[in-house]
């Protein structure tokens, strides 16, 4: 059992590091939280106002600054690395931050860990799979081969394999995840159910890509976070575990949901033109994680966890609404 005292979080003002460092605050008060993010326009501060300033401490900065992780990192125990580029539609438009940020951010915060000796946790996603066909009963294991699709997937693979190098080669103290599709407050409105909630409140109709019959794995972000923060404190150093909650959806299922629940006919929706490459389906095996570390979800009601989100949005109108036009502007231009 390792127990983190004083822990850098990257990416701690996006949606998911955002969410976990909540979780820390809230369940683990032995703990400090350094905050590294270079707040890019998927990073808002306001993820973490509020939270006591004893325990959590923000730092602005760019994870492939050496320079900068060479003063901040010194008197940390763990680096929990959640910054990224995440968004698919994003790296297919201009994949070059992907290759930067996902790949040689990793690398600098792998040297600082070596020459620091921190304990280090990475975070990735099922993305790194690939697809799986429709009709196909295999769900992702640990064992499964990587075959990413897009620029974002191949990005995020190529970290996970820098991660797995460090740690035979260096011996550097590492485990890594790959999750499924999270939702849940302080996603950004270009992310699925997000957008279709702040269109719909918005007056704008939801845009579907293709036949919408693609399947997602939808888990609620607070479950991810229980789940690294276990992999963090009792996983295996050199391995990787799934994480997922069981929750596959086709996306026009989603969008029918959350058209009914906002009182919407389940119709009033625009089909647009299909991404590039667009992955079929994503399922996870996460038995690894529940025989082996014990971890459960706890928001495994799908629709108990969209309500709360819809209400989520609902209430933080000024939370999203500065991002709202840009991203529709953008999305128009893209043809979706
Ligand atoms: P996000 O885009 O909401 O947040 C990314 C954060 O990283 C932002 O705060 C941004 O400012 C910061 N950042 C970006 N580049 C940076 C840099 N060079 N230096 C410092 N900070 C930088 O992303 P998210 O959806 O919260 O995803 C977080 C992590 O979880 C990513 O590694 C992603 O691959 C992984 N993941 C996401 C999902 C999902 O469903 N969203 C699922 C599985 C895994
Ligand atoms: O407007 C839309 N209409 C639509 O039909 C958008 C934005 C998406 N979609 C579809 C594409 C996908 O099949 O919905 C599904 C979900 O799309 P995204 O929210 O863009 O997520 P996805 O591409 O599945 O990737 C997400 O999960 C894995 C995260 O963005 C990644 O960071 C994570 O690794």
């Amino acid at each position: 059992q390792f127990t983190p005292k004083n822990i850098i979080v990257t990416g701690g003002c996006g949606f998911i590091g955002s969410n976990f460092v909540h979780y820390v605050v809230d369940n683990h008060p032995e703990v400090h939280v350094t905050v590294l993010d270079a707040l890019t326009y998927a990073g808002n501060i306001e993820n973490i106002k509020g939270l006591p300033e004893d325990r959590v401490e923000f730092v602005h900065g760019d994870i492939c600054d050496a320079q900068l992780l060479d003063r901040i990192v010194p008197g940390h125990d763990a680096i929990v690395h959640y910054a990224a580029e995440s968004h698919n539609d994003n790296s297919i438009e201009n994949p070059e931050p992907f290759v930067k940020t996902n790949v040689e951010g990793t690398f600098r915060l792998l040297e600082a860990a070596r020459k620091y000796d921190l304990r280090y946790h990475h975070v990735s996603t099922d993305e790194v799979y690939g697809d799986l066909a429709l009709d196909d009963p295999a769900k992702f294991t640990e064992e499964t081969p990587y075959h990413p699709s897009s620029p974002y997937s191949s990005t995020k693979a190529a970290s996970d394999l820098l991660v797995r190098a460090w740690f035979r080669t260096f011996g550097v103290r590492m485990t890594i995840s790959n999750c499924s599709n999270n939702y849940g407050p302080y996603q950004h409105v270009e992310k699925f159910i997000p957008r279709q909630i702040t269109n719909i409140l918005e007056g704008i109709r939801p845009k579907l890509y293709g036949d919408g019959l693609n399947v997602r794995d939808w888990i609620y972000t607070e479950d991810h976070s229980s789940a690294v923060w276990t992999i963090l404190t009792k996983g295996r150093l050199g391995e990787t575990y799934l994480i997922g909650a069981n929750g596959e959806r086709d996306n026009i299922t989603v969008l029918h949901d959350i058209l009914r629940v906002m009182g919407q006919d389940e119709d009033a929706f625009d089909h647009v033109k299909d991404r590039p490459g667009h992955d079929r389906r994503y399922a996870i095996d996460s038995t690894k994680l529940q025989t082996e570390l014990g971890w459960r979800p706890k928001h495994t009601d799908f629709e108990s966890g969209l309500r709360q989100t819809i209400d989520w949005y609902q209430d933080h109108r000024d939370w999203w609404e500065p991002a709202k036009a840009a991203t529709e502007a953008k999305y128009q231009r893209q043809g979706q």
